[in-house]
């Protein structure tokens, strides 16, 4: 009996897992259009290759995506953090317990597949919608996976196609559809395509023996004595991704690696579909815009609206460098007591902030008493996320902070307003401003809909001390 893994001198153990089949051989993972890791069999390593097509292919596809510009004027791009699940989630589909053929486009599962990334799809939009961006984006890198080893291990480009599957419809494919189990689509125990590769098909893998090692020979009278076997004698091989498609051992399927034929075209086509399904998952969660930065791992509070506030870095009016007024445009003034005038603009100098420098413009809102407020004409809209933003300073001739508060509110006319949101807890060192940030979520029955927001800014006394207001922001994301 001949054994498995050696023919000719070389072994071939290696090549048997990439990915469809699970294989208890193996204590790491591997990759199909991939290997970035050690192949290994108990004892000695079989084969490393360092050649993570799939991370590759991943960055490319995502890296320069924008969907749109974010309100600060950049464009709205996939985050290196979530890039980084991202491509945790594709290549965990060649952890052992992913090794199910739909998630490889192998054994002719390919109906599975496209249900497969097209459920993705679903369970994306809804991730993001509640929140959930890291499960988001987990999910559209285990797809992403899916999409890729569809070019690497089916027969659509040895079939003649140069262009994308139609792996972003929302029905069946009938081309997927149309595979018959018993149509022979290789010859001589898989090893060779009957021509021209009709209908389409993907690879089966090896046979795992009664021992429960796996492999492949390159000699046909060796296939017979796999038992049982899980791969159709008239169905092609998914093939060694180690050897050269070219090389009389090199036969199967697969494009996995830079040694095989067309590896260059099911990357380039892995890169174009990436993107696809990239469009169709951001398409799916339509005006959601914060949903979609969430996926895209951005900053939510450049994906909203930009709510019109009146004066908000407080540089209405003109003061030279360490004036005061006591008046804020735009913005309402509460009483309150200090030494003339309690609330006001101000220009500090090096003497309040290290080089005279604030978060925006020259100018800062000042208050040591009484409220600054303003009525915005916006009003609560359902399903909105409101993030409301204003960086807090501490002059450094001022030993004391005194206590303050931010709040979002809505106006009741005739009542006392709602406070939808308060924040209090910084306290920014000497010379520093720190960012106040707060959140509300209207939904669809929230009882403050349809009235005027408010922004109040509080001050708890302490003598003559002061706190400062700058860069006022507020963002609606859907
Ligand atoms: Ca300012
Ligand atoms: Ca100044």
């Amino acid at each position: 009996m001949k054994t498995h893994f050696k023919q000719g001198g070389r072994l071939w153990i290696g090549a048997i897992a990439f990915c469809g089949l699970g294989n208890a051989m193996l204590s790491t993972s591997v990759e199909a259009f991939s290997i970035s890791r050690s192949v290994w069999i108990p004892g000695f390593i079989v084969r490393q290759v360092s050649d993570p097509n799939h991370e590759n292919i991943t960055a490319q596809a995502l890296t320069g995506y924008t969907p749109f510009k974010l309100s600060n004027g950049s464009d709205a791009t996939f985050s290196a953090e979530a890039l980084s699940v991202i491509t945790s989630g594709n290549v965990d589909n060649d952890l052992a317990a992913n090794n199910i053929p739909e998630l490889h486009a192998d054994e002719e599962r390919l109906l599975g597949s496209f249900r497969y990334v097209l459920g993705q799809r679903a369970r994306i939009a809804r991730a993001a919608r509640s929140g959930d961006f890291t499960e988001a984006q987990e999910d559209l890198g285990s797809a992403l996976h899916t999409i890729q080893d569809f070019y690497a291990h089916t027969s659509w480009i040895e079939g003649g196609h140069t262009g994308l599957a139609p792996l972003t419809q929302l029905t069946d494919p009938p081309e997927f559809s149309n595979i018959i189990g018993n149509q022979t689509t290789c010859t001589h125990f898989g090893l060779v395509p009957a021509a021209p590769f009709a209908p389409l098909t993907s690879g089966w893998f090896q046979a795992i023996d009664a021992s429960g090692v796996s492999g492949w020979s390159t000699d046909p009278a060796d296939y017979g004595l796999f038992e049982p076997s899980s791969w159709p004698h008239n169905k092609c091989v998914h093939g060694s991704p180690f050897l050269q498609s070219n090389d009389s051992e090199g036969f199967g399927l697969n494009k996995d690696t830079v040694l095989r034929a067309n590896f260059p075209t099911a990357y380039s086509l892995a890169v174009q579909a990436s993107v696809e399904y990239v469009k169709a998952v951001v398409a799916d969660l339509g005006d959601r815009k914060g949903a979609i930065c969430g996926l895209l791992g951005q900053d939510q509070t450049l994906c909203g609206t930009v709510i019109p506030i009146v004066n908000s870095g407080f540089e209405a009016v003109a003061l030279a460098d360490g004036a005061f007024v006591g008046n804020i445009p735009g913005w309402t003034i509460g009483a309150g007591v200090g030494f003339n005038p309690p609330v006001g603009t101000f220009n500090p100098t090096a003497a309040q902030f290290p080089g005279g420098i604030v978060p925006e413009g020259q100018n800062i809102a000042y208050s040591k008493d009484g409220t600054i407020s303003q009525v915005l004409s916006t009003t609560l809209s359902a399903n909105t996320t409101y993030i409301l933003k204003v960086d807090i300073g501490h002059r450094l001739d001022n030993p004391v902070f005194p206590g303050y508060s931010v709040q979002l509110r809505v106006v009741r006319p005739g009542m006392d307003d709602i406070v939808l949101a308060t924040e209090s807890a910084l306290s920014p060192g000497l010379g520093s401003f720190q960012t106040s940030t707060l959140s509300y979520t209207a939904n669809a029955s929230d009882a403050s809909l349809g009235m005027n927001l408010k922004i109040l800014f509080d001050v708890t006394p302490v003598g003559d001390f002061q706190v400062f207001f700058d860069n006022v922001r507020l963002t609606a994301t859907q």
